[in-house]
């Protein structure tokens, strides 16, 4: 694993499991997610990952919208646009792999089949590795997201077999405390490092109420930090998330006391060597 002094800080603002009805702060417009992902930039985001919704506000992986959402994102923000390739659990694998004719900067390849609360999130393996292919083709970064230890062992055996992904730079996200995959915790994103592949660097996220755990292990551990309202709305017991900004500019606020500033977008797509052209 590379060691690393600033923190890449990723918004995940929307996901694909929220209703608009229970959490009306949730953004699903295009107006709402480029609002958002202005106010984060401001406070020290470089990446956003991506879900869209559709006019009734439930998720889509409908084409016109992501390739409306990429070009807006990048004429409003110089965030590092990441797709998500993950959908909803309901989302067949043809519309998840056309996903990457929207040729974001970046998606999401999420490294194997995990149970998802009461849901089941299928990633079978012939389809994460025509992910790796069509990504390499297209020169999108991948983020690998690893729910569970043993994604990271999918992981080297993807790199074995398939070679490195566009860029040549590998990336990991750790998804912690879904109910289902690995727990939100020290122990556990520590087991998590020594599986790390050689040369990666990782950021993490905790889901609910492990965002705070994880967020203070990755750092201490030189890990990048996810944050956003796809992985919690609950700020602190019993408060509610006011917004998507209000989890960065804590983000922010937390790497800058571990002396790791956050990264700017610049810096985000030179250690991922993201394509200039995408
Ligand atoms: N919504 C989850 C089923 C990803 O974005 O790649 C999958 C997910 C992972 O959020
Ligand atoms: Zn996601």
């Amino acid at each position: 694993m590379a060691g690393t002094q600033a923190t890449l800080i990723t918004v995940a603002p929307t996901g694909a499991e929220l209703a608009k009805a229970d959490v009306p702060n949730l953004p699903v417009t295009l107006d709402e997610l480029v609002a958002t992902a202005r106010d984060c930039e401001r406070v020290g985001a470089a990446m956003i990952h991506v879900h869209i919704r559709d006019a009734d506000a439930k998720p889509t992986l409908d084409l016109g919208r992501l390739k409306e959402t990429v070009a807006a994102l990048r004429a409003e923000t110089s965030l590092v646009v990441q797709l998500s390739t993950g959908g909803a659990v309901t989302d067949p694998e043809e519309d998840r792999l056309r996903v990457l004719e929207a040729m974001p900067d970046s998606a999401s390849c999420t490294m194997g089949t995990v149970n998802f609360g009461d849901d089941v999130f299928m990633n079978r393996w012939e389809f994460v590795v025509e992910l790796h292919r069509r990504m390499r083709e297209r020169n999108i970064v991948p983020e690998y997201e690893i729910f569970d230890l043993g994604h990271l062992a999918a992981l080297h055996r993807l790199l074995n077999e398939h070679g490195l992904p566009a860029g040549g730079h590998v990336h990991v996200d750790l998804v912690m405390g879904v109910p289902g995959g690995m727990p939100g915790d020290v122990a556990t994103l520590v087991a998590a490092l020594r599986l790390m592949p050689a040369g990666a660097t990782f950021s993490a996220t905790g889901v609910g109420r492990t965002s705070l755990p994880v967020l203070l292990a990755s750092l201490s551990a030189g890990g990048h930090l996810r944050v956003g309202m796809e992985d919690t709305v609950s700020y602190a017991r019993g408060e509610r998330v006011r917004d998507n900004a209000q989890l960065v500019a804590r983000a922010t606020g937390l790497a800058k006391i571990a002396q790791r500033p956050p990264m700017s977008p610049a810096d985000v797509r030179t250690l991922l060597n993201v394509a200039q052209s995408n």
